[in-house]
């Protein structure tokens, strides 16, 4: 499939272009405003790091469908595996009679998450609904009902995960009540911490905090994002997540890794608690494990995975085969085709082109993360105030270049990047060229 979509950015009408503006006109008309799009034009066509839309143009992707596409788009090896399973059976439902695609990526999830101890897995259709599972199966665990969130977290859209999300707008505002006994932590945060606060006084301030406001032995679990996502690729400081895991451990609270954004291969390992040699209780995946389709897992210690009673986990569509045929191709491919390391590389040209950059414009306050999750933070020159403008302003220059590019950050004033880990070094180089020619023009604007 990728070979047919050529690797390269090539636009033949404005962008957006005629048929997109008349299909966005169709969207309007039948689709709620709640449902917003980054970008107002319509794709046709992906294979690899080109989005081909309904006009013709191909797009760069620097987006990966919010990190999802990981192996590229229509990857060769997915395409086949669900092809040769839709052939198969498109669904029975694993819970009136299971198959062994979904057996398979347990286990497959079970040998590669960190930890060798035993552990088991279950499978859902999202990011949410996987973490929701995570916390149900804590209170199970530990016959607790409190949790822990952090400032500009993001978990999710359904009830229980707005209440864990920390952003108001867009994604809760006006949609409460929320889900209870959800208690807020300060984040380490090391661009506006400032250089004094290490990882560990940052974790220390976030417990004594929990711990002015929720006792301990109320608590079922933590969850958090070992790198965050839309909060705006922080990473925290180094000592800050080991530091809040054996507080965890010593009160019986269970650690609860998400890694929906920065998993499989991602940050350039397979999951970003490795990172710091952490070894969550449970830990959250979707996006990335299965090239496009609709999967996601928990999976945890034999123990607390087993806490919930027989029929307690589960849904209609959890791990359906289609899914779980992609899974299993998503991780041999990036096996096979050592992305770990690719993403690694990504790592080292973006980090250099955007330092370059970042020398030639004091917007850029802070360039940071790790593997393809990478991340500028714009700011007011010579100051941390978030500069929110500029970054809409040159996401908005990109994208009328033929790139697709995502904003984050509690203040939506990072710009980040994803590109899937197969994208080659030409196109990465093209992508950035746009985005240093998007600075300059919104420089002089
Ligand atoms: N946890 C860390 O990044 C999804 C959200 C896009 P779902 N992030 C993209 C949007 O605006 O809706 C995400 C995440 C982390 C959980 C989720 C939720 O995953 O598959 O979108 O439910």
């Amino acid at each position: 499939m990728t070979d047919q979509i050529p690797q390269r950015r090539r636009l033949v009408t404005a962008i957006p272009g005629p048929r997109s503006r008349a299909m966005m006109a169709r969207k309007s008309a039948a689709v709620p405003v709640g449902v917003a799009t980054t970008m107002p034009v319509f794709a046709d066509r992906a294979g690899g790091g080109i989005v081909v839309d309904v006009d013709g143009n191909h797009l760069i992707d620097l987006g990966s469908g919010i990190a999802v596409t990981t192996v590229g788009n229509s990857a060769e090896r997915v395409v086949d595996a669900v092809k040769a399973q839709v052939d198969r059976f498109t669904h029975t439902c694993f819970m009136v009679t299971p198959y062994e695609g979904y057996v398979a990526v347990a286990e497959a999830l079970n040998a590669l998450t960190p930890g060798d101890h035993v552990k088991r897995t279950a499978l859902f259709n999202s990011g949410a609904e996987a973490v929701e599972n995570a916390v149900k199966i804590a209170r199970a665990y530990t016959k607790r009902a409190g949790v822990v969130a952090f400032d500009h977290a993001y978990h999710g859209r359904t009830n229980l995960t707005m209440a864990l999300t920390a952003k108001e707008m867009p994604y809760k505002h006006g949609f409460g009540p929320f889900a209870p006994a959800v208690h807020r932590a300060p984040l380490s945060y090391p661009f506006r911490d400032g250089d004094v606060l290490t990882g560990r006084s940052a974790a220390a301030r976030a417990i004594a905090h929990i711990e002015a406001h929720v006792s301990p032995d109320q608590l079922a679990a933590m969850v958090i994002e070992p790198i965050q996502g839309e909060g705006g690729f922080i990473e925290s400081a180094l000592g800050f997540l080991p530091a809040l895991l054996e507080w965890c451990e010593a009160h019986g609270v269970v650690f609860i890794a998400d890694e929906v954004q920065t998993g499989f291969a991602r940050t350039g390992a397979m999951f970003a608690c490795e990172h710091e040699g952490l070894v969550p209780s449970l830990i959250v995946t979707a996006k990335g494990i299965a090239g496009g389709l609709p999967l996601a897992a928990v999976t945890g210690e034999a123990a607390i995975m087993d806490a919930a009673h027989s029929g307690g986990l589960g849904g209609t569509y959890g791990g359906n085969p289609l899914a779980c045929a992609a899974a299993l191709a998503a991780i041999e491919t990036i096996r096979a085709d050592d992305l770990i390391g690719r993403a690694q590389e990504i790592e080292r040209l973006m980090k250099e082109r955007l330092r370059q950059l970042q020398r030639l414009d004091s917007r850029i306050g802070d360039v940071r993360g790790r593997g393809a999750m990478i991340a500028v933070e714009l700011v007011r020159p010579g100051s941390v105030d978030p500069d929110s403008a500029s970054a809409v302003s040159i996401a908005a220059e990109a994208r009328s270049r033929g790139v697709i590019v995502l904003t984050c950050g509690t203040d939506g004033n990072v710009l980040r990047f994803l590109p899937p880990l197969t994208m080659g070094d030409e196109l990465l180089h093209d992508a950035l060229d746009v985005l240093a020619e998007a600075f300059a023009v919104t420089r002089r604007g």
